[in-house]
């Protein structure tokens, strides 16, 4: 059949960029943004082991020097957490995703108002760290009301995230005009990746916005008597357990479409992979309130179905834990591997970018069973804000993504400056310390939190009396916790000195040819033509009509819980807590 040709299909060539000025403006555009994403992650970075260390029950912040710099414990975790998840993903993701479509499209974008999107993040981005830094928004990086911060923290975020809409919308009607000029042709797997990534982003970011614009800004303007944190929550994570698939899928692109190439393989299916992006457009926004079972107001009807639909949504994942696994079995024979497990020692274990993405996503085996049994309604009490969660999400979000990200680089800043990597032997012990780091970590956090150690505890110094007995019998998990701090430091300095002496170092040849995007061959292609191609291809192909349906679920399926919430609220005022 036309659609299933094994191993004829040669990797997709790229359509040709014939105007070199406008090839270099794009990538150093996308350089800026990758450049200032690692640029926040390196200070988030050196704060994380301070927290580690207070895990192990050793408290640093009393130390004359931190003190000067961090005001307190929690500033420190509000920075680690801003930093970290919200702006170093934010940042490379807008890069990557902008990058990679555009490329694969051969489009030509307008580039004012990409360099316009990169400066108003990065504007946004200084307004929010002013009061940051100035420990006038020590909210933690879920900013809770009526914990209160300087408005110029909420007005800077705001400002943030809605560059990377425009991000997004830039994206997807650079991908509509691709469309029209392309009637009739299937739209080739990065872009579609993409677009379906960037449409998701934006049915999810609908409560984050509401939340800003609706609820936080009026009330740090003094617009309302004060603010409903029940509501404001409930907006918060809307948007906040779909984030999660915003940072995740990035590294899926890169899983699929270019790690096979790099391991020596081939892309299992593109028809497959398409199907998983589908099911995360459709299903990664009507499931946030996982976060929110402890929370009065909320049926537990409602709180029953986001379950069942966050196991629902855990299926893409599995898909493609399985074509990813085949994708490498394939490239490890390739290279005569043999046996059962056998063929794993055949992957190029050499090369820090193939290794450091098979070690994020080794992370995520761990880091994904965990997530599906923290969703589970009888469990998630015993775990709910103990040093369990982020046990969970630095196997996700820390490993998964940042390591994941990392690896991009090593290609990725090569491709985009005509640079070579410095000290790749450096490069690749620094991604088996961040993984074996953060599974020391990960072990440690989620046996503390079994234990009843709680989360956003400066455990170390305030223990309280009731959770005593909880530390009592910590000692060999807090030890682990308080070794993974130091491993991850060494390994996390390894990691930005490569970077940072690869972006110093002299620009060497023309990257287009020496590091070219690495394109996969495909075992089973979709096609080119619409009308020659398979069921699941021309039924993903409309993915504007698929968004409206991503719209409508996430409105069932929360429209009535956000109402009931409106209908009772109750403000309060704000407060300072720190
Ligand atoms: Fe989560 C809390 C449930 C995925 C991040 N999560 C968090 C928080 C963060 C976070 C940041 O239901 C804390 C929020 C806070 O501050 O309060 N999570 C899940 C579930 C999934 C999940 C069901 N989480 C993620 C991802 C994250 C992330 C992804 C970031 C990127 N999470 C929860 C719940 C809570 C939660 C509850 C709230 C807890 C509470 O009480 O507060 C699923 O999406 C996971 C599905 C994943 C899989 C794994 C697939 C494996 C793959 C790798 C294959 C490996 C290969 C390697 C191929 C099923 C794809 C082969 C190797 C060779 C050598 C051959
Ligand atoms: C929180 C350590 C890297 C994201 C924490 C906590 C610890 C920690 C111990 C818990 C603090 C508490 O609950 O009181 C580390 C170490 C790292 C590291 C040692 C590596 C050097 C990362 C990375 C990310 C990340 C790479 C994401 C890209 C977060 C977030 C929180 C957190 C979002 C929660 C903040 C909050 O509760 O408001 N980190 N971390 N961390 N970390 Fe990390
Ligand atoms: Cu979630």
């Amino acid at each position: 059949s036309p659609h299933f040709e094994p191993s004829a299909y040669r990797a997709r060539e790229i359509p040709a960029v014939s105007d070199a000025a406008y090839l270099a403006n794009l990538k150093k555009v996308t350089q800026y943004y990758i450049v200032t994403a690692f640029l926040a992650l390196f200070i988030g970075v050196l704060i994380g082991p301070l927290q580690a260390l207070n895990y192990a029950g050793i408290n640093v912040y009393d130390n004359p020097i931190l003190k000067a710099l961090l005001k307190s414990y929690y500033q420190g975790l509000s920075l680690h957490g801003v930093l970290n998840a919200l702006v170093f993903t934010q940042f490379f993701i807008s890069g990557w995703l902008l990058y990679l479509p555009v490329r694969d499209m051969g489009a030509r974008i307008n580039m004012g108002f990409a360099w316009f999107t990169y400066w108003m993040m990065t504007v946004g981005l200084l307004l929010a760290a002013i009061p940051l830094l100035l420990n006038k928004a020590t909210l933690l990086y879920t900013f809770y009301p009526p914990m209160e911060g300087h408005w110029l923290f909420y007005v800077g975020a705001t400002i943030m995230v809605a560059a990377s809409l425009l991000v997004a919308l830039h994206v997807i009607f650079t991908w509509i005009g691709w469309k029209k000029a392309h009637v009739g042709q299937v739209t080739p797997l990065v872009t579609y990746m993409s677009v379906a990534l960037w449409m998701m982003w934006l049915v999810a970011s609908l409560g984050l916005v509401a939340e800003a614009l609706l609820v936080l800004i009026p009330w740090v303007f003094g617009l309302t008597r004060g603010v409903d944190p029940l509501i404001a929550k409930t907006l918060f994570w809307w948007t906040g357990h779909a984030i999660v698939y915003f940072w995740l899928l990035p590294a899926y692109i890169s899983w699929y479409a270019f790690l096979p190439k790099q391991a020596g393989g081939r892309i299992v299916s593109e028809p497959l992979t398409r199907l998983t992006f589908v099911m995360f457009l459709l299903n990664s926004t009507p499931v946030g309130i996982h976060h929110q079972y402890a929370d009065p107001n909320i049926s537990n009807t409602w709180k029953l179905i986001h379950m069942f639909l966050t196991f629902l949504v855990a299926i893409p994942s599995l898909l493609t834990a399985f074509s990813i696994a085949a994708a490498l079995e394939d490239a490890a024979r390739a290279r005569g591997g043999k046996g059962l497990v056998g063929w794993i020692f055949k992957l190029p274990w050499n090369d820090p970018s193939v290794t450091g993405q098979i070690l994020a996503m080794i992370s995520f085996i761990g880091g994904g069973a965990g997530g599906i049994i923290t969703a589970s309604f009888a469990f998630s009490p015993v775990i709910h804000n103990t040093a369990w969660i982020p046990g969970h999400f630095h196997i996700t979000v820390g490993t998964a993504v940042t390591l994941s990200f990392m690896s991009i680089a090593f290609w990725l800043i090569p491709h985009l400056t005509g640079k070579r990597l410095a000290a790749p032997k450096i490069a690749l012990a620094s991604t088996w310390l961040w993984f074996v780091g953060m599974m020391l970590f990960a072990i440690g956090m989620h046996w503390e939190g079994l234990l009843g150690v709680p989360r956003r505890a400066l455990i170390s110094a305030t223990a309280l009396p009731i959770y005593k007995e909880g530390y009592m019998h910590s000692q060999i998990p807090m030890a682990l916790t308080g070794i993974s701090g130091v491993v991850l430091l060494v390994g996390g300095l390894m990691f930005f000195y490569t970077l940072f002496a690869t972006l110093l170092s002299p620009r060497v040849d023309d990257a287009e040819v020496t590091t070219p995007i690495p394109y996969s061959d495909v075992i089973s292609p979709a096609g080119q033509n619409l009308s020659t191609a398979s069921t699941v291809v021309r039924s993903t192909e409309p993915l504007l009509a698929l968004w409206a349906v991503a719209f409508a679920l996430v409105f069932l399926m929360y429209g009535p819980v956000v109402l009931k919430l409106v209908s009772n609220a109750s403000l309060v005022p704000g407060c300072d807590f720190f």
